[in-house]
């Protein structure tokens, strides 16, 4: 599996839907802000004590989506335990390109990835560490929503979400 996939992604660039408290207080809908607020620097994860995304604990900016947290509580967030918990990534994803871009999501346990709405990886299930990928085409300088929804439920947790592109091999997504 090509790992090395870091090198070359200058121009990937995420912008945080809205930058949440880290205070673990629940923020109503309607303090959402579709605005960016800072370009380039991440996703804001929405980190819940459950499997259903109903009690948050923790928001912050993720400046990328790569974690392996082994069977350990994922550092800096307000989680009960380490076996029961999901993440909600939600941002926007620029494209430098035009053309037909490949997300990959590797997650143990479920996850699912939507880009401009649409429904590219789903597999909300348990499993050790797996990929999936799902194609969508983007038109470059155009910035489209991207949200990933991550639970862990069993055993070690990690989450990953890499990107391809014309030109460009796989990569993660993160800052410029
Ligand atoms: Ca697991």
């Amino acid at each position: 599996m090509h790992r090395s996939a870091f090198a070359g992604c200058a121009r990937v660039a995420l912008w945080a839907v809205s930058c949440g408290s880290s205070d673990g207080v629940d923020r109503s809908s309607g303090a959402r802000r579709s605005a960016k607020l800072e370009s380039g620097t991440g996703l804001q994860g929405d980190y819940y004590d459950t499997l259903d995304f109903s009690a948050l604990k923790t928001s912050r900016l993720d400046a990328t989506v790569n974690f392996d947290w082994g069977g350990s509580m994922p550092p800096g967030v307000a989680l009960t335990d380490q076996f029961t918990f999901s993440v909600r990534w939600t941002g926007q994803v620029e494209a430098p390109v035009t053309g037909l871009y490949t997300f990959t999501v590797g997650s143990d346990d479920g996850a699912r990835l939507w880009v401009n709405g649409q429904l590219l990886v789903a597999d909300w299930t348990l499993h050790s560490y797996k990929e999936n990928s799902g194609t969508i085409t983007l038109i470059a300088g155009q910035r489209y929503d991207i949200k990933l929804e991550f639970y862990e439920n069993l055993g070690v947790a990690s989450v990953k979400l890499f990107w391809a592109y014309p030109g460009q091999p796989r990569g993660a997504t993160y800052r410029t």
